[in-house]
């Protein structure tokens, strides 16, 4: 559904906007989604810049512009750009721009108030709180207007003139209003002054893609360790893109779409085995990593403590097929007893639906940081993918460049990093191929971004090992405190 709002009272609010072409999403509506403040909060917080655009029977369009996302922290919010702007009365044209006055009181973001504008001693458009029921053709929304608090109403003498006298409204709507991906300048351009990068990083474009694809190619484990790759394990919950992410990797290096871990959706995990993929550039040369796709993660099926262990110590062959209902043991053909280095998991990768972490199921959330204790103990080194986050956010998927700057991606990379206890350097947020016929140059960067950081975290293991151990080759096979380990978990098995 687009919405209401005609292209002429989008190209009005682009002119008072004054930043050039927007992108009109459209992230509610009281008529498609219930007039409810937990609705307006859910679909709105943090979502960049937005509109408010109100509608009345008689045939009066207005509300409020902000440049600052809104939250539900139960605060004031300070915004120099916010307005306030009329478009129709009584189904004349008549667009008028009110300009904030009181900054720090531009909009007051109040988790049980649907879009409030204005604060401290009054508010100046103050829409609805709680859950408004439509009564025959209307809302009438229990919110109040005040003339003249906190932003200059020029030309008017009273909200009589803006609202007719009443709050009876026949839709609500709230836009997020982005830059248009094409008329976005470089990184330095203007439209750029909006967002807040909340992550340093290079500028997008080609070069950056080249030099990428060139120094992940050139990387590979230290020669004295005499191993061919740097293992890399992928595990999350079900559907977290997990298997998206070993195709992403692979499309970038070969320069097309590629499809070699089956993707998909199903109600338990779509990846069966323990597939290690390694990973061929666009003249069929090997790379020196594997990316090792895994089942997903389900509170009660599937990989268990046990067999996380397993894995990431090496035991579990490659192409096995995971038992949901029990993990490999001991007494398993298949099992690996002495694995050597390069059977051992280098780096764990924790995969992630940065639209749904807050979501994330408690019992697989309890499996994961179980999973976190473990790694840490072996001195594995561990990441974080935030996949999806053009779902999570509306601007990033007209540009998943702009997820540096988005603030909802920063609030979820906040809120895993707390999660996970892990530092924010270590949180990767990445969109996957999903729905793209062509490559795009964006979504590699993306990728490689975080595929270079997983490396260097894997050479930081192999650094470890030379330090620890020294580099004789037979010490870096299998250690006795590994079979001691084995040892008295075959105890407790048989026991
Ligand atoms: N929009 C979007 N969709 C994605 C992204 N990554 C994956 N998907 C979609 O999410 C669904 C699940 O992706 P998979 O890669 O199969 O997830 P998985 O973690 O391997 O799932 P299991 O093997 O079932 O555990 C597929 O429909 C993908 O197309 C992403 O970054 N953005
Ligand atoms: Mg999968």
């Amino acid at each position: 559904m687009d919405g209401k709002l005609s292209q002429s009272n989008k190209e009005q609010l682009e002119y008072f906007v004054g930043l050039g072409p927007r992108r009109f999403t459209l992230l509610y509506s009281i008529t498609r989604d219930g007039c409810s403040s937990d609705t307006f909060h859910q679909r709105c917080d943090y979502q960049g810049p937005t509109v408010t655009v109100l509608y009345n029977q008689q045939g009066s369009v207005y509300g409020g512009y902000t440049s600052a996302s809104w939250s539900s922290n139960g605060t004031n919010t300070r915004d120099e750009k916010a307005f306030l702007f009329q478009l129709q009365y009584s189904g004349s044209n008549r667009p008028k721009k009110f300009p904030i006055t009181n900054t720090a009181y531009s909009i007051y973001c109040e988790p049980s108030y649907g879009p409030m504008f204005g604060g401290y001693t009054a508010y100046d458009m103050n829409s609805f709180s709680g859950t408004i029921n439509k009564s025959g053709t209307y809302y009438q929304l229990n919110g109040s207007c005040t003339y003249g608090a906190n932003y200059a109403m020029s030309g008017v003498s009273s909200w009589n003139e803006i609202h007719n006298g009443n709050l009876q409204v026949t839709e609500l709507e709230v836009y997020s209003v982005c830059v248009q991906p094409s008329t976005r300048s470089a990184s330095t351009g203007t439209d750029d002054k909006e967002f807040v990068a909340w992550g340093k990083h290079p500028e997008f474009g080609d070069e950056l893609r080249q030099e990428l694809l060139q120094e992940i190619a050139s990387m590979q484990p230290y020669s004295e360790l005499k191993l061919q790759e740097y293992r890399v394990l992928l595990i999350g919950p079900v559907g977290a893109g997990k298997s998206s992410f070993v195709n992403t990797v692979c499309s970038a290096f070969k320069g097309r779409i590629v499809q070699r871990a089956s993707c998909g959706e199903e109600q338990h995990s779509f990846t069966k085995s323990y597939q290690a993929y390694n990973v061929k550039t666009k003249k069929n040369a090997s790379l020196h990593f594997r990316l090792c796709d895994t089942r997903g993660l389900e509170p009660d099926l599937g990989i268990n403590i046990k067999e996380f262990d397993y894995l990431v110590n090496g035991h579990v062959p490659e192409k096995y097929e995971f038992n949901a209902e029990a993990s490999i043991s001991l007494e398993d053909k298949m099992f690996v007893v002495k694995p050597s280095l390069a059977e051992k998991v280098h780096c764990v990768v924790f995969v992630i639906d940065a639209s749904t972490l807050n979501k994330l199921d408690p019992d697989v959330m309890k499996k994961m940081k179980e999973f976190v204790k473990i790694t840490a103990r072996g001195n594995t080194k561990q990441a974080l993918l935030l996949t999806k986050i053009d779902i999570a956010d509306s601007c990033v998927k007209e540009s998943p460049k702009h997820a540096f700057k988005s603030r909802r991606i920063q609030d979820v990379v906040v809120t895993a990093s707390k999660m996970f206890g892990f530092p924010r350097y270590s949180i990767l947020p990445v969109k996957n191929y999903e729905e793209e016929a062509e490559m795009r140059e964006v979504v590699d960067i993306l990728a490689l971004l975080a595929l270079r950081k997983i490396l260097h975290f894997a050479e930081d293991y192999m650094d470890g090992i030379l330090n620890d151990r020294g580099i004789g080759a037979e010490s870096l096979l299998y250690s006795e405190s590994d079979d001691l380990a084995l040892e008295s978990e075959a105890a407790s098995e048989s026991a």
